[in-house]
């Protein structure tokens, strides 16, 4: 048997939780011959349901599940941590405006991201899901200097696989033949969904849908606001979608990317496409089955320039909404 590997998860008694963890427990994202110890992390109010899905993964007998630890305290919950998956946060709640929801995440993730470093392996690897995810993941990473910038992750691939999607539906094509379809800039309404270089079967979007108005409009704002559609339609945000992309996302990290193809993480910002350094931004990445690269020389051409430079200049301003709580 291979040395169990440690995966710490905040949010633990949540809806996305609920759906991550035995999918975690099984073996389908670390591997089937891959033990794992789940840590799991919530605050006070989250303990009593945290100790029924505790008894819940139990009740499973998953072989690979090594042990399980439920815990509030952030240094026993990122012990040894070689992933964390931090799904936990805060709400938006009626009256609240975004800087505050901002202000009150953030200082989440500073003690987060403090804790990671005091206590996670040398190889930790943090994906940041918990909204709004590009900034708290920037808060966590600033206040854990010790850890390498690209050890850490924002979730995106959750509006790439809705753009698939929904370009495969309305081309009569399978999700499988859309590839190459980046998220670029904010995890947010301002996201931008490059359906101009996206292929499907290898060829461009284009060939199967001539109506560029359809692409510039509404496909587009489908995307954005698919989050508020599901809110409507199931009265609670999506977890089944929400946990199946966390899951993706570990997997095409952890995996070498195939050369003719990318998936969209958010991560620290090197300076490509003029995006400012260390900003936590979308973009469509290539991993090495460790480290994930921002792919160099895709054309954005006019029209997607303009709409990543909008959700750029959102993330600069979360930036400077949280500047208290990024260590100079
Ligand atoms: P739930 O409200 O069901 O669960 C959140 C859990 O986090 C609760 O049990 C709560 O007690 C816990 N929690 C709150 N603060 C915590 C802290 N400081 N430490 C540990 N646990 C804490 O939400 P759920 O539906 O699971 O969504 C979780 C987060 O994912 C939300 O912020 C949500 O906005 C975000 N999402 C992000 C997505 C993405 O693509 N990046 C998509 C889905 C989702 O909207």
């Amino acid at each position: 048997m291979k040395p169990p590997l440690v995966v710490s998860v905040t949010g633990a008694a949540g809806q996305i939780a609920y759906s991550l963890l035995p999918r975690i427990a099984s073996g389908q994202v670390f591997g089937a011959d891959q033990p794992v110890i789940l840590r799991l992390i919530e605050i006070e109010p989250g303990m009593k349901p945290l100790a029924g899905v505790v008894m819940e993964l139990s009740d499973c007998a998953f072989p690979l599940l090594e042990s399980i630890e439920a815990t509030s305290d952030l240094d026993v919950g990122f012990s040894g941590a070689n992933w964390a998956l931090l799904v936990g946060s805060v709400p938006r709640k009626a009256g609240m405006e975004r800087k505050d929801l901002l202000g009150i995440n953030g200082k989440i993730f500073i003690g987060q991201g403090e804790a990671i470093e005091r206590n996670a392996a040398d190889d930790i690897n943090v994906l940041v899901v918990g909204n709004p995810c590009n900034t708290n993941c920037l808060i966590a990473m600033k206040n854990a200097p010790g850890i390498p910038e690209s050890r850490w992750h924002a979730m995106t691939r959750l509006d790439e696989n809705r753009a698939k999607s929904s370009i495969a539906h309305r081309a009569h094509a399978h999700t499988r033949d859309v590839t190459n379809l980046a998220i670029w800039g904010n995890h947010s309404s301002t996201l931008y969904p490059d359906f101009e270089n996206a292929l499907i079967n290898g060829d461009p979007v284009s060939k199967y849908i001539p109506d560029r108005a359809w692409l510039e409009g509404d496909f587009i704002k489908d995307v954005q606001q698919r989050g508020a559609a599901i809110i409507a339609a199931r009265g609670l945000s999506s977890a089944k979608s929400a946990a199946h992309a966390a899951i993706e996302t570990v997997q095409s990290l952890r995996e070498i990317t195939p050369v003719t193809e990318w998936h969209s993480v958010a991560v620290a910002s090197d300076g490509s496409y003029g995006v400012e350094k260390g900003l936590i931004c979308s973009f469509p990445t290539r991993s090495n089955g460790k480290i994930a690269s921002i792919v160099q020389g895709v054309d954005l051409g006019a029209f997607g320039k303009a709409k990543f430079q909008l959700s750029i200049n959102e993330l600069l301003e979360e930036k400077a909404m949280v500047s208290d709580l990024l260590p100079k």
